[in-house]
């Protein structure tokens, strides 16, 4: 039975992979960092009915010495790197926490594999926040980087990290490029999620108005399913690369805010206040990705489109609010 360790396991992508795995015939291994709120940990891996089927370990990416056990103890035949302080905007309210986590967190792992011997396949979730401020009207595996956060930094950090110990090591370290990619269990604070929350409550009578800052960015938005798939498929190559995992559409937020108000038949524009104080320091303008690559080698595409994602959210979206309103 091949055996996964998965950090980050309690978030979005982190759950979607533990059932992805097991239904594959893994022994999924999650690292779990010490929290006093010890009564939610869990939640997403729960709510795909897979919570009792992986094992959880305590470790924490800023902890070297927890790693090393980890890995001593569980041996695993593939890693995913998925853990890090992930949310854009605290990144400039925590940057040295960001670049510890998010950044120092990947290499620490690397250092772990590397002390430890491990013949591990590696996978880094790396992020096209990393292109930031580019000129393409596309980006490939080939578009220079420009962060714009320190979040993105600091994945820019992991990933050359990446590059690197596959380079002087001989690591089957893979990066994965991954553009936007949401679900029903997207974080409440990412933009997607905000509004399809936003549209539960209103269509249900619990609010009014829904505050966003900057409506004209654009984003390449695909299904966390999906992209989880893609982090797979890259780990069961002879060779390890990088890859741009992205469905090629790019939507405003504006649009997203249309196509998800009108699903519920209500008008955006009655209920979305822009404010400025909900503005970035600095912004990523548009992102719109060129997953050739992925396509070709790894045969992946796909299969959730844009409209079927947000219907599927705030379908969950009016089940939490409509249940927490019985409750
Ligand atoms: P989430 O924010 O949902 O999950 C982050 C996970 O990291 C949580 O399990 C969290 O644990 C864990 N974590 C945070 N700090 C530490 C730490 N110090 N030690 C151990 N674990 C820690 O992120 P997503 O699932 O959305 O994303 C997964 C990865 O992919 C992230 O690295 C993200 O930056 C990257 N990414 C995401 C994209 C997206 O669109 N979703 C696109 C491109 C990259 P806890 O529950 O305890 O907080
Ligand atoms: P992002 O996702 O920064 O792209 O990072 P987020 O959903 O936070 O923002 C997307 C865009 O929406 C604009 N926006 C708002 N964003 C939030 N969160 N809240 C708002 O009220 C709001 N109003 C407008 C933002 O300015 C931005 O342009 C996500 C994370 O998952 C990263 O970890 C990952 O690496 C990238 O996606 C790819």
């Amino acid at each position: 039975m091949p055996v996964a360790l998965i950090t980050g396991i309690t978030g979005q992508d982190g759950a979607y992979l533990a059932r992805l795995l097991l239904g594959k015939g893994y022994r999924v291994v999650g690292l779990l960092r010490r929290s006093a709120s010890s009564d939610v940990i869990g939640e997403r891996l729960r709510w795909l009915g897979v919570l009792d089927q992986v094992e959880l370990v305590d470790g924490d990416l800023i902890d070297l010495a927890s790693l090393i056990r980890v890995l001593q103890k569980v041996r695993p035949d593939e890693i995913y790197n998925l853990a890090a302080q992930s949310f854009v905007a605290t990144s400039w309210h925590q940057p040295l926490l960001t670049s510890e986590v998010t950044g120092l967190g990947a290499a620490r792992m690397l250092e772990a594999i590397r002390i430890t011997e491990s013949a591990a396949r590696f996978y880094q979730a790396s992020s096209s926040e990393m292109y930031g401020l580019i000129q393409e009207p596309s980006q490939s595996e080939k578009t220079p980087f420009y962060p714009r956060s320190p979040y993105a930094v600091a994945k820019l950090y992991a990933h050359w990290m990446t590059v690197n110990y596959r380079e002087s090591y001989g690591l089957h370290a893979s990066s994965g490029i991954l553009f936007n990619h949401e679900s029903p269990l997207r974080g409440i604070e990412f933009v997607t999620r905000k509004i399809t929350d936003g549209v539960a409550r209103i269509k249900l009578g619990l609010a009014r108005d829904l505050s966003l800052g900057n409506l004209d960015a654009t984003r390449d938005w695909g299904h966390a399913r999906d992209y989880v798939r893609a982090m797979w498929l890259m780990l069961q190559q002879d060779k390890p690369d990088d890859y741009v995992i992205a469905t090629g559409r790019t939507t405003s937020i504006r649009e997203f805010c249309r196509i998800a108000f009108s699903y519920a038949g209500l008008n955006y524009e009655d209920h979305v206040v822009s404010r400025s104080d909900l503005l970035r320091p600095a912004e990523v303008d548009v992102l719109l990705g060129d997953a050739s690559k992925a396509r070709g080698t790894l045969g992946w595409q796909p299969e959730t489109s844009l409209e079927e994602m947000v219907a599927e959210m705030i379908e969950a979206d009016l089940v939490r609010h409509g249940a927490a309103r019985r409750g």
